[in-house]
């Protein structure tokens, strides 16, 4: 049933029940629909977010709400409800749920209209929260480090889909991510059109290079990520050295360390990049201390 279907049972054992709020209605997995006219469905037209929670508190959910906002701004989309109560029933859902150790998906779209592209002929865009689990690697990844190819498939040009609203249209991202399984790696590393080193497929990159840490500007076109503002705040705070610059694959070949941030990826050391192994081939001291810290400050 779409009730034992909707059963989460986190890396922590704690089981609760996947619950999501559909434009002001509980629903379940199996209860949950939009209609197939919805612009979110027919042209990815629409916007999302992705949270975590742990031990049942939503880490930063402030900064994903406003970049929520932001993104639905850049597509000229209003959400219909202000961040206020949008925040307050993402918590209340959190506490529906039951699972301490959630990822929280928020998604606007345009809403149903008729079979043109014009946004206007839809009234009123969709809001839906989806509080469940996500899991991208098996744990050991996190010990080795992720094995990475640079795929063939750049991001969008940051004047065409800027990649800094996260957009429905993952399709980029995901043409990427086909790439990366076909060839057998974990994980890929995606360039803008200019060449330049941009993003993983939902992930932000960061280099380490005698003890100085850096990282691709947003302006660049990239996600701003709230796990990569984090990340930074933590490695200033620890007393390296953090810098946003342009970074090419040269960068990453002769690091020391590299690591993905992302919300669904934590923190994770990446082992080699196109056949060649990054500093000792493994996840990196630096890479194991900022984890670490992570770890405490999500707890906090
Ligand atoms: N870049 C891109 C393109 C992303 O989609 C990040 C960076 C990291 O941002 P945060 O704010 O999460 O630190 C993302 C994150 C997944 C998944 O399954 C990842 C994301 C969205 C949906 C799924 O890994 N986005």
């Amino acid at each position: 049933t779409a009730t034992a279907k909707s059963k989460t049972t986190t890396s922590t054992q704690t089981v609760g029940t996947t619950t999501i709020w559909l434009d002001g209605e509980w629903c379940d997995r199996g209860s949950a629909m939009i209609s197939v006219y919805d612009h979110g469905l027919l042209y990815g037209d629409g916007v999302f977010e992705g949270v975590r929670a742990y031990g049942g508190k939503a880490f930063r959910l402030d900064d994903h709400l406003e970049r929520l906002y932001d993104s639905a701004k850049a597509i000229w989309l209003e959400v219909p409800i202000d961040k206020q109560e949008l925040s307050s029933i993402t918590v209340e859902a959190l506490q529906r749920s039951g699972i301490a150790e959630a990822y929280i998906r928020h998604i606007v779209t345009r809403g149903a209209g008729d079979l043109g592209l014009d946004p206007r002929k839809c009234p009123k865009p969709s809001v839906i929260i989806i509080v469940d689990t996500i899991k991208l690697w098996p744990e050991q990844v996190y010990e080795t480090g992720l094995n990475v190819i640079t795929a063939g498939t750049p991001i969008p040009h940051r004047e065409s889909l800027s990649p800094r609203v996260k957009s429905l249209n993952y399709l980029a991202h995901i043409m990427a991510k086909v790439e990366g399984i076909h060839a057998g790696a974990d994980e890929v590393l995606m360039l803008d059109s200019s060449g330049a080193v941009a993003e993983g497929s939902g992930q932000n990159v960061f280099v380490v290079k005698k003890g100085r840490i850096t990282t691709p500007p947003p302006y660049a076109g990239i996600l701003r990520g709230v796990t990569r503002d984090a990340i930074m705040s933590l490695a200033t705070e620890a007393g390296y050295e953090v810098h946003e610059t342009i970074l090419n694959r040269y960068d990453l070949y002769t690091a020391d360390e590299a690591f993905f941030t992302g919300t669904a990826s934590e923190i994770v050391g990446i082992r080699q990049l196109d056949g060649r192994l990054i500093g000792s081939g493994k996840s990196g001291p630096i890479t194991r201390d900022l984890r670490a810290r992570f770890h405490s400050l999500v707890r906090s």
